[in-house]
């Protein structure tokens, strides 16, 4: 088989370089290791940046979004016993994000490429990239134990953090950058309605925590926890007790509970790889990089690449210009490390750590005031949670 560009991967970053190809005429194949159902059963990001946003409605994606979506205009930094809104709106001349969440925007991706008819194989096993650096890449995997070929121009590496892509980089031609923190995420879904209209962001002693959603009938909420923690380790009702008391009062009475349908511990680190292009294979997405959640950048940072890289590709195809593909890695990398900083800041300043101690509480909870109370942080603050331009 030959097509234009492989996409080893099928979750939000390969859908969508898929999906903007395949409206441009640009042929592409998507490979995975799993299947559809094992990648819509991930439970991952909530919160869509303006830009992700556009490029969905670009792509021809976004009717269910708009539909369902919820446009949130600020979030809310709890501390010391208070609360304090964060005006995104007012503060960033007009921006807001889209809570929606990740599982629906790979659905509504899925839905598209089916319907489009661009072909995707699941359940691939043993994925390689081969001969990126020559002028004849091609990809191999087996499939129901036979080896199948597929020769291409281009490689996204699209296969997140855990992928082959990166991987199958000569170790000399990579540089990586990494910071893992001593914590963890516990998550939890559950059928309730959110305990408030936008979310909160809670800086707590006894550690961070988060309350988001995904409608407003269905609660997505978190909790620090320590790395070696279980998810046998924690009950629903030592969740429920645990999230109140990292709360404000009025929040932690009004909380409605129930049991949980969906519960995991997700581990935290930064990382970065450098650079994102090798010949012919670019990685693209969680492949290159990993964020803390804390800033809700992870999945809006994959659109962005998928934004340069598919314009790159486009360009190439078009107008045979290599411009937008050398520039790529360097355009990418720009904004990947402000979203990494930002991630890496909110989470120093949210969570508890090993050495915080009382000293290191009462400096968060001065850093958090002086947000609250400067138009010059607060601003700061709100133009890269909405997201800072492409
Ligand atoms: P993904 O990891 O989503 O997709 C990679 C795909 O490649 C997968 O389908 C995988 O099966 C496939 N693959 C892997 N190896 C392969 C191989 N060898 N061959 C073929 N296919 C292969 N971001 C937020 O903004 N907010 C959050 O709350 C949040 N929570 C997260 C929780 C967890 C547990 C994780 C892991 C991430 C979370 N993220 C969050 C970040 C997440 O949303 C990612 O940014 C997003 O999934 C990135 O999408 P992809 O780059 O497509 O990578
Ligand atoms: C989520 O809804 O899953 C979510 C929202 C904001 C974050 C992280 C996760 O910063």
């Amino acid at each position: 088989m030959r097509t234009k560009v492989v996409i080893i991967g099928s979750g939000p970053s390969g859908l969508l370089l898929g999906q903007i190809l395949t409206r441009a005429g640009v042929s592409n194949v998507i490979i995975d290791r799993v299947g559809k159902e094992y990648i819509l059963g991930r439970v991952r990001a909530g919160v869509l940046e303006e830009g992700l946003v556009k490029l969905l409605e670009n792509a021809g994606v976004a009717d269910r979004l708009h539909k369902e979506g919820l446009p949130h205009d600020g979030f809310s930094l709890a501390f010391d016993g208070r609360d304090h809104r964060i005006d995104l709106f007012d503060l960033t001349g007009g921006q807001r994000v889209m809570v929606y969440g990740q599982t629906e925007v790979t659905h509504d991706l899925m839905d598209a490429r089916e319907r489009d008819g661009s072909l995707t194989i699941y359940d691939a096993e043993n994925v390689q990239p081969h001969d990126f650096s020559g002028k004849k890449s091609y990809v191999t995997y087996q499939k129901d134990g036979v080896t199948h070929r597929i020769d291409c121009d281009f490689i996204a590496g699209c296969d997140g953090f855990h992928g082959v892509s990166r991987k199958a980089v000569p170790q000399g031609a990579i540089r990586e950058y990494e910071r893992v923190y001593p914590f963890g995420w516990l998550g939890i879904l559950a059928e309730v309605p959110p305990v408030n209209h936008e979310l909160i962001y809670a800086n707590h002693p006894r550690g961070f925590a988060l309350c988001s959603m995904r409608s407003n009938t269905r609660s997505r909420y978190y909790v620090q926890c320590p790395l070696d923690d279980k998810i046998e380790d924690w009950s629903d009702d030592r969740f429920w007790d645990e999230i109140r008391r990292r709360l404000p009062a009025h929040h932690a009475e009004a909380m409605k509970t129930a049991p949980s349908f969906e519960k995991s511990i997700a581990p935290l680190r930064s990382f970065v790889a450098e650079p994102m292009r090798f010949g012919s294979l670019f990685l693209a997405g969680d492949a290159a990089h990993i964020v803390p959640p804390t800033g809700a950048k992870g999945l809006n940072l994959a659109a962005s690449d998928v934004h340069y890289l598919s314009q790159g590709l486009i360009e190439y195809y078009n107008e045979g210009s290599q411009a937008g593909l050398d520039a790529y890695s360097g355009r990418a990398l720009d904004r990947v490390w402000k979203a990494v900083r930002f991630s890496w800041w909110m989470t120093t300043m949210m969570h508890r750590f090993p050495d915080t101690g009382d000293f290191g509480q009462k400096i968060q909870e001065a850093e958090l005031d002086y947000l609250v109370h400067s138009r010059a942080a607060a601003t700061s603050l709100a133009e890269n949670y909405v997201g800072l331009p492409y």
